[in-house]
């Protein structure tokens, strides 16, 4: 058994995975400032389904499990006195960091919005580096990073590092960066932090770099409506697989960006709580920044949009496809070969995008038709200010 700490636990991935450990005999601590709801209401969006505060989660939890989950609510980013604090206490041998603003375009929107991005992420890291420097460096941490802050380069994307031969001399150096957003950006500066302090402080770290998830069922989530975690749809925080989906379900069109060529790697909740699971079963050495690339398969968007198209129609569902001026500044012809193998080394098998799949994320979303708001459907910011 482990004593994992989960930053951002309330959250969408945060929540799932604070169950997954405790159903398997961990003891969880989760800390989470629920800021969240503050950036949801500022731009005036909120997920499909309504859930539960975090303490009507835990208590259900336990009166379903007989199982504690134990929380914190603070600021990680501007409180690294009850951060040291809450570690000392507690004594995790893993702290698992998802505690960070994760929309691309919420951090495109302003200037304001850019910098509470980058405040909030690069700070609540540099915190954590701190903490765990301070109490005890052997903690393992395992970081949400994004498979957006290689972007799209023209060359193999390789599991975070890459051998350079320059001027007919050779060395290791972290793969280079070109994110597409803010946001992105902010993982790419908490990678070179955390890389930093294994080089120089000899702290252990997997920089997970994931893929687009998509769907909100687990075995855990299953198990009482009470337990649900958040899905979004909206243009602003809903992942591009959700909301398709609702689209569909909504009767509205399926908003392909620009001409739809654009690539990226994507993956099941499930497989993101297994990714992590592996991580965490196999910790990275004393000294080492680890990297892997969290994603099972890739699709162009428009793979995407016809594989849920062809699975509306077949439900009845008469689903149409518009392109939209696409409102991010990202390649759309471009090449894409990145690499994946080390978490499948690890044991990782893979739950693909199946129609399976599509047909149960459509029945999910078709027993809250009623609670679509379609006004947030359509982009309404722009990569250009
Ligand atoms: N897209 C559309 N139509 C839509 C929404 C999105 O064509 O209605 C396109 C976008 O132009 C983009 C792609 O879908 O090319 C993915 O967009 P997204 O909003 O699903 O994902 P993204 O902004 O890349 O960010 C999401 C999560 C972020 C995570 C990232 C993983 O919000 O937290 O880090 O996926 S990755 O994309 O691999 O960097």
């Amino acid at each position: 058994m482990s004593k994992i700490v989960i930053l951002g636990g309330d959250g969408y991935l945060g929540w799932p995975t604070a169950m997954y450990f405790s159903n398997r005999g961990h003891d969880v601590l989760i800390i989470d400032n629920m800021i969240k709801k503050h950036w949801e209401s500022q731009i005036g969006v909120s997920p499909l389904f309504n859930i539960e505060t975090l303490q009507n989660r835990v208590n259900t939890w336990k009166e379903l499990t007989g199982k504690i989950i134990k929380f914190k609510i603070f600021d990680i980013s501007n409180n690294h006195k009850q951060l040291y604090a809450a570690l000392k206490e507690f004594n995790p041998d893993t702290v698992i960091h998802y505690a960070e603003q994760p929309s691309a375009p919420f951090s495109m929107m302003s200037r304001e919005a850019c910098y509470e991005t980058q405040r909030n992420n690069v700070m609540g890291t540099l915190n954590l580096m701190f903490a765990i420097q301070s109490i005890n460096p052997n903690i393992h941490i395992i970081k949400l990073g994004t498979m957006g802050e290689y972007g799209t380069p023209n060359i193999d994307i390789e599991e975070g590092w890459i051998e350079i031969e320059h001027n007919g001399r050779k060395d290791k150096m972290l793969y280079p960066k070109k994110p597409q957003s803010f946001y992105h950006l902010s993982k790419v500066h908490d990678s070179a932090n955390l890389e930093f302090t294994c080089r120089i402080w000899g702290q252990r770290v997997t920089d997970l770099n994931q893929g687009v998830v998509y769907g909100v069922k687990t075995e855990e989530t299953a198990l009482h409506e009470k337990l649900n975690t958040s899905f979004h749809y909206d243009s602003c925080f809903g992942t591009v697989i959700n909301r398709f989906v609702t689209q569909v379900v909504a009767n509205k069109d399926i908003t392909i960006y620009g001409n739809g060529t654009q690539t990226r790697g994507y993956l099941n909740i499930l497989d993101t709580l297994r990714c992590v699971e592996i991580a965490l079963e196999n910790p990275a050495d004393k000294g080492e920044f680890r990297v892997f690339n969290q994603f099972t398969e890739y699709f162009s968007i428009n793979d995407i949009a016809k594989k849920i198209l062809d699975v509306a129609k077949l439900k009845g569902f008469n689903p149409k496809i518009k392109n939209l001026k696409n409102p991010r500044i990202e390649q759309e012809n471009h090449y894409y070969n990145p690499k994946n193998s080390a978490l499948i080394q690890l044991g990782l098998k893979p739950k693909y995008l199946t129609n399976k799949v599509i047909e149960e994320m459509i029945d999910l979303v078709k027993k809250y038709n009623n609670k679509i708001n379609t006004d947030s459907l359509m982009p309404n910011i722009s990569w250009k200010i």
